[in-house]
């Protein structure tokens, strides 16, 4: 998500990965969501467009901004659960997603805006693109561990 100390968060990619691949066991699966016209790739103009409806979801006051409320309580950048994996300590995730917050509001005036979620994104999506074709796929997403 466009989460992202900035540097913390940056030397994080799987964070966003997690979200980018949503736990599927099999390869290519997580990229469906992200893949609006179902070529097998995720372009940065397909990711903006999740990313930007995931932000109009989680403003829930229609305010332009998230604050840390409207952060903590949506999906956005949200670690998928992992079936092999014991559940997550919620006040570690608290605490996790807080620091992205921090780290993305740029200005600190306590919202996390589009404008400062867009680098953020990019990096992470830059980071995803091995190759640097312009577009994700899932041979570039970090597979889920196999037992
Ligand atoms: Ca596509
Ligand atoms: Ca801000
Ligand atoms: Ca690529």
């Amino acid at each position: 998500m466009l989460a992202l100390g900035a540097g913390l968060v940056l030397a994080q990619p799987a964070l966003y990965g997690a979200t980018l691949a949503q736990p599927a066991p099999g390869a290519g699966r997580g990229l469906e969501a992200w893949d609006l016209n179902h070529d097998g790739r995720v372009t940065w103009d397909e990711a903006w467009q999740n990313i930007q409806r995931r932000f109009a979801a989680a403003d829930t006051d229609h305010n332009g901004g998230l604050s840390l409320e409207e952060w903590l309580a949506a999906q956005f950048p949200g670690r998928p659960p992992r079936p092999d994996r014991p559940a997550p300590d919620p006040q570690r995730q608290r605490d996790r997603r807080s620091a992205m917050f921090r780290a993305i509001d740029a200005n600190r005036d306590n919202q996390v805006t589009l404008e400062e979620i867009r680098p953020v994104a990019e990096s992470w999506f830059r980071a995803f693109d091995a190759n640097g074709d312009g577009a994700v796929t899932p041979d570039e997403l970090p597979r889920p561990r196999s037992r």
